[in-house]
Order: structure tokens, then sequence, then C-alpha cells
């Protein structure tokens, strides 16, 4: 699907709520004139006129590790600034979910960052939302890419800090150090829990938003995005790489997160096969092409038939960066 043809049907979408909130206003209307709503009916009512309202339409990127999300986003978001503008690189990049999308209300471009010691608060990152105070805001500048990828770069920032203080934020994982026989004195957490940024695309502002998702084991250290965020997505784009093939990791995530989410849903999960120009394939190649790219992947560590197949070979790095 094309961008406008997306655009449109977001657009149509957008239109369908605005005509259900109507519909339900007017109903609203008419109770209150016959003296027909109680307090329990109103209260139900301002909870669907508000879930209409704060509704998006949210696909989610998840992948292992440098799989290309990032990158992805990037493409398809910023290719007009003709750069990177979400950092992206080799090994584990993105440190926080990071969620893109457009405050309309704000009317505002900025990135905005939870720090990751609200951890030991008990309120979950969708209260803390309703709180700004909570969160660290940077407006972003359209007009100089420089200040906005500098401000960019805040999602993968790292602290060091103690064991003990890991542990205390639940962010130490024993697993994530197989080959040490003594645990380490201190450990490298993210700075930040999870980061908003509005920025004034035109699919984000007819109401897309997108989330990417940090590889290595995020999932499984944020509860909220296995409990909350995933299962509440609209769809999920699950992202494979040519050039790592299908590994164990790649299985245990499908395993452990999203074959839940394909059970239920049974529609909304894209698999998609990134850097196949690495194997010397270009976009738009067969099923036939996939397949062999999949099973030619440098390192197969784990086997492909349990995941459903690539729908699409794709390149998520531009040319011309
Ligand atoms: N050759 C090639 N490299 C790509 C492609 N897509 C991404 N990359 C590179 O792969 C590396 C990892 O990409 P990222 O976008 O950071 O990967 P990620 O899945 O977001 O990784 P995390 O943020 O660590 O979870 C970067 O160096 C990208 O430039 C592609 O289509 N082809
Ligand atoms: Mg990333």
């Amino acid at each position: 699907m094309n961008q406008t043809a997306l655009e449109n049907q977001l657009r149509g979408y957008e239109q369908w709520k605005a005509n259900i909130i109507r519909t339900v206003d007017d109903y609203r209307a008419w109770l209150k004139k016959f003296k027909l709503a109680g307090a329990v009916t109103d209260k139900r009512i301002t909870e669907c006129l508000s879930s209409l309202h704060s509704d998006r339409l949210t696909i989610a990127f998840v992948a292992e590790f440098s799989r290309g999300k990032t990158e992805l986003i990037n493409a398809i978001f910023f290719a007009d600034y003709g750069r990177r503008l979400l950092p992206s690189s080799a090994g584990r990049t993105t440190m926080c979910p990071t969620e893109l999308f457009y405050d309309r209300q704000a009317d505002q471009a900025y990135v905005r960052l939870l720090p990751i010691e609200t951890r030991l608060q008990e309120a979950g990152i969708r209260e803390l939302k309703k709180k700004p105070a909570h969160w660290v805001t940077y407006p972003l500048n359209l007009d100089s890419a420089d200040q906005v990828e500098s401000c960019l770069q805040e999602v993968i920032q790292t602290r060091t800090v103690s064991l003990k203080e890991a542990v205390r934020l639940g962010m130490y994982d024993p697993n994530q150090h197989p080959h040490r026989s003594t645990p380490p004195t201190t450990v490298e957490i993210p700075k930040w829990r999870h980061a908003l940024i509005s920025f004034p695309h035109v699919l984000l502002k007819e109401g897309l938003v997108i989330l990417d998702t940090p590889g290595l084991n995020a999932l499984g250290s944020e509860p909220e995005l296995t409990l909350n965020m995933l299962p509440s997505a609209q769809g999920v784009l699950f992202v494979l790489a040519a050039d790592a093939g299908v590994t164990r990791t790649d299985l245990e995530l499908w395993q452990n997160h999203i074959k839940g989410f394909h059970t239920s849903r049974k529609r909304g999960l894209v698999v998609v096969l990134n850097k196949v120009d690495t194997c010397g394939m270009s976009y738009g190649m067969s099923h036939r092409s996939i397949k062999r790219c999949v099973n030619s992947a440098k390192r197969p560590q784990a086997s492909s038939a349990y995941l459903p197949r690539p729908s699409s070979g794709i390149c998520a790095k531009g040319t011309s960066w």
C-alpha cells in the first residue's frame, strides 16, 4: 500500500470515529431530554467518548536487536530529511520503547522522556502519560535537522549503575551474561524508560502511532510493553533480517510475545525480511526468493519452519545515508 492510500484510509477511519462520536453525543442528549439517563449510563457514555477521542491506530515494530526496525522507521518517516534522524547502528541501539505520533492537542513537535527510575513507582506508563511533570521534554526545531537528530539521540542513552541499583530497578538479567561465573559489579541500563516523539508527519497527523521497541529482551524487562502496549496495538510488524537468518532469539521473541498476538487476532501481523540487499536481492522479490534468502542466511541457528513466512523482502537502509 502506498502512502496516499494509507493516508486516505486513516482519514476515513478518523471520519468514521467522528460520526460515531456525533451519534453518541446525540444519544446522550436524547436520554437527557427524556430523563432516561442515570449516573451509571452517563459515566459509561463519558468513558466511551473518551476512548473514542484518544483512540489511535498503533503499529508496533518488534524484532531482535539490529534487525533494522529503527532504520525502517527512518526510511518511512524521515526520508525527506535525507538522513537518519532516529539513531540506528550495528549492535544494540534503541534502549527504550519509543512512540512516534503527533500531539494534535499541543500541536507541537517534541521528544518527551520518562526517567528509568520511575520503574520504582507504582504508576504505570499509561498513568504517567497524564502527568507531564514526570517527563523531561525537549522541543524539536523542525528547521534544524541537526537539532532534531541531537534530541533524538536520547533514546539510545544509557547509565552505568551498581548491581544493587540495577536489581532494585528490575534491570539486571543474569541470562544476559551467560559466560560470567560471578555477577558484574556495575550494569549498563537505559537512561529512559519510555520516549514519546511528537512529529508532524502527514500519517502521524492522521492519527497513526508507531511503536519502536528495543531488541534484546526489552519485552521481557518492561512488563507494560508485553501486557498492555503490544496487545492493544492494532498491528505488529515482526522484522527478520537476511544477514542474521532466523536465530534462537528471533524464535524466542516470536514464541513468547508475538505468537499470542497472532493467534488472538488472526490478522494485523506482518512478518518482513529486511536487509535483502545483503543477499543480493531488492524490494519486490518473490516468495521463493525470500525463502531462499532466509535459508541461505549466514548464521542460521533455528528453523524458520515455526514462523509464518515473511510476506515481503525489504531494504530499509537508504542509499543517501
Ligand atoms: N545492509 C542493510 N543494512 C541495514 C538495513 N536496515 C538496517 N540496516 C543496518 O542494520 C543496523 C541495525 O539497524 P537498526 O535500525 O538500528 O536495528 P534495530 O532493529 O532498530 O535494533 P535495536 O534498536 O538495537 O533493537 C544499522 O547499522 C542499519 O543501518 C538494510 O535494509 N540493509
Ligand atoms: Mg532500534
